[in-house]
C-alpha cells in the first residue's frame, strides 16, 4: 500500500493516543520551519511569535547552523567524556571569551543546567564559604521558572509544577521577585545562605520586567554578603532582551551564568553553566557529569549559533524591533477593552489580557491569531507572550502588528 500522508487530525490523534498529555497544544500540526515562518502539514504558512519559548532566536533552521550540524553528524557525534574530542576545547575557549568567564561545564537541557548550578553553587558554599555541611540555602523568587526537575519544582510556588511530585528538596527560600529589602533581610536572618537564584526578567511569569536597577542592588548585596549572585539567563539569554544578556542592561556579571534554548539555535539540545575559576575548581574528576554533556555535535553546533548572534546584530535587533513593537502594542491598549498592557525587553514581551468576561479569552485571540497565520501561546490564562525569532525584519513585524490588531478586534 503507498503509504498515503496522514492528515492534520490523524497527527493529533496519534499524539493523544500514544503520547503522555502533559501538554495542551493548539490545534496546529507542524511540518516545516525556516527563519520566522512556519508551515503545517496542509502547507498552511504562519509567522511564529513563539520561537520555541525563545530556542530559536536565530530562526528556524538557520542553514549556517545546520551546515555545521549536518558536517559534523557525518565525522562524530558522541564520545561520552571519557576521552578528549576535536570540538569540545575550541567551544569553550569561544563560549567563555564570549561571554567573559574563565570556565564552562557544558550541558544539555535548560533544567541540567539550573541543577549543575545548584550543585555548584552548594559545593562552594560548603568547601570554600565555610557553611556546616548540607546547611546551604539558596534563595529563589516567588513566580519563578527554572525547569523541571524534582529539586526544581521543590521551589516552585505553581501547583500544577509541584504538586504530587513530593518529597521536596530542601535548601531553598523563596522570596518575592522584584524586592531588594527581601533580599537583603533574608540573607540577614540566614546565617547560611549560599546564592540567589533568580531570572532577570521572568519569563513564564509572562515577560516580567523588575525595576530598572534591581539586578544591580541585588548583586550589590549577594557581593557585600559573599553570596553567589546566579542569573538563569536560559531563556533571557542570547540577545533575546535586546543585548546579549538581559543582565547587561545593568552591566551585572552573574558569578555563575546559565544559558541553553538559543545557544543551539534550536537544531539541538545545548546547555552551559560559566563562572569563574574560584567557583569552578571545586569540581573534581567523578564529581558531576552528563552522558552528552560537551559532545562534539553540540559544541560543533554552539560555536555556529553564537556566531550568528554576533555577526547578523540580533541583539541590536532585538532591541530596536522591541521597542517598535511594544510602541504599537502600546497605541493597542490604549484604545482596547481587552488588551490592557504590554511588557518585556527586547524581543521578550507580552500583552496582558482582560479576561474577567471571558476566562479563556487569551486562548481563544491565540486560536484566531493561528486562522489569521501567526502562532503565539497564552501563559497563566490572562498573558499572551509574543516572541519571534530575532531574524524578523521590520517590515515583517508591521505585519504582524497589524495581524494582532486586527485579530484582537474581533473580540472587542
Ligand atoms: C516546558 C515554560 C518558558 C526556562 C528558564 C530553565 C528552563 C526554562 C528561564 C529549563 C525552560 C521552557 C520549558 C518548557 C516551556 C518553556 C517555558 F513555559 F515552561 F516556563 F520558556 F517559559 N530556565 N522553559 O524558561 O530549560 O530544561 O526546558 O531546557 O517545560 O513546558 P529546559
Amino acid at each position: 500500500m503507498i503509504k498515503s500522508k496522514l492528515t492534520a487530525s490523524e497527527l493529533m490523534e496519534l499524539e493523544k493516543k500514544y503520547g503522555a498529555h502533559n501538554y495542551h497544544p493548539l490545534p496546529v500540526v507542524l511540518e516545516k520551519g525556516e527563519g520566522v515562518f512556519v508551515w503545517d502539514v496542509d502547507g498552511k504558512k504562519y509567522f511564529d511569535f513563539l520561537s520555541a519559548y525563545s530556542a530559536v532566536n536565530q530562526g528556524h533552521c538557520h542553514p549556517k547552523i545546520i551546515n555545521t550540524l549536518v558536517e559534523q553528524a557525518h565525522k562524530l557525534t558522541l564520545t561520552s567524556r571519557a576521552f578528549f574530542n576535536s570540538q569540545l576545547g575550541k567551544y569553550e575557549e569561544f563560549i567563555t571569551q564570549y561571554f567573559g568567564y574563565d570556565k564552562v561545564l557544558p550541558m544539555n537541557t535548560g533544567a541540567e543546567a539550573v541543577e549543575t548550578a545548584i550543585k555548584l553553587c552548594r559545593k562552594w558554599s560548603y568547601e570554600k564559604k565555610g557553611l556546616p555541611e548540607n546547611s546551604a540555602q539558596i534563595v529563589v523568587c516567588e513566580n519563578n521558572f527554572h525547569g523541571r526537575t524534582t529539586t526544581i519544582v521543590s521551589f516552585s510556588i505553581d501547583r500544577d509544577a509541584y504538586n504530587n511530585y513530593g518529597p521536596f528538596t530542601p535548601g531553598f527560600i523563596v522570596i518575592p521577585y522584584n524586592d531588594v529589602d527581601a533580599l537583603e533581610k533574608t540573607i540577614k536572618e540566614n546565617p547560611n545562605i549560599a546564592g540567589f537564584l533568580l531570572e532577570p526578567i521572568q519569563g513564564e511569569a509572562g515577560a516580567y520586567v523588575p525595576d530598572e536597577g534591581y539586578l544591580k542592588k541585588c548583586y550589590d548585596i549577594c557581593k557585600q554578603y559573599n553570596v553567589l549572585f546566579i542569573a538563569d539567563e536560559v531563556q533571557t539569554g542570547i540577545a533575546r532582551t535586546g543585548k546579549l544578556l538581559a543582565c547587561d542592561y545593568e552591566e551585572v556579571h552573574p558569578d555563575i551564568l546559565i544559558l541553553g534554548k538559543a545557544l543551539s539555535g534550536g537544531v539541538y539540545p545545548v546547555s552551559a553553566v560559566l563562572t569563574s575559576n574560584d567557583i569552578m575548581e571545586v569540581l573534581h574528576p567523578g564529581q558531576h557529569g552528563s552522558t552528552f554533556g560537551g559532545n562534539p555535535l553540540a559544541a560543533a553546533v554552539a560555536i555556529s549559533a553564537l556566531e550568528v548572534i554576533r555577526d547578523e546584530n540580533l541583539a541590536e535587533k532585538s532591541y530596536i524591533l522591541g521597542e517598535i513593537f511594544r510602541n504599537e502594542m502600546k497605541k493597542l491598549c490604549e484604545k482596547s477593552k481587552i488588551a490592557m498592557s504590554v511588557r518585556g525587553k527586547g524581543l521578550l514581551n507580552a500583552l496582558v489580557i482582560n479576561n474577567a468576561d471571558h476566562e479563556n479569552l487569551a486562548w481563544d485571540i491565540c486560536v484566531k491569531l493561528l486562522e489569521n497565520g501567526l502562532l503565539a501561546k497564552p501563559t497563566h490564562t490572562n498573558i499572551i507572550r509574543f516572541a519571534p525569532p530575532l531574524v524578523i525584519t521590520e517590515l515583517q513585524l508591521i505585519d504582524c502588528v497589524e495581524i494582532i490588531k486586527e485579530t484582537i478586534a474581533l473580540f472587542e
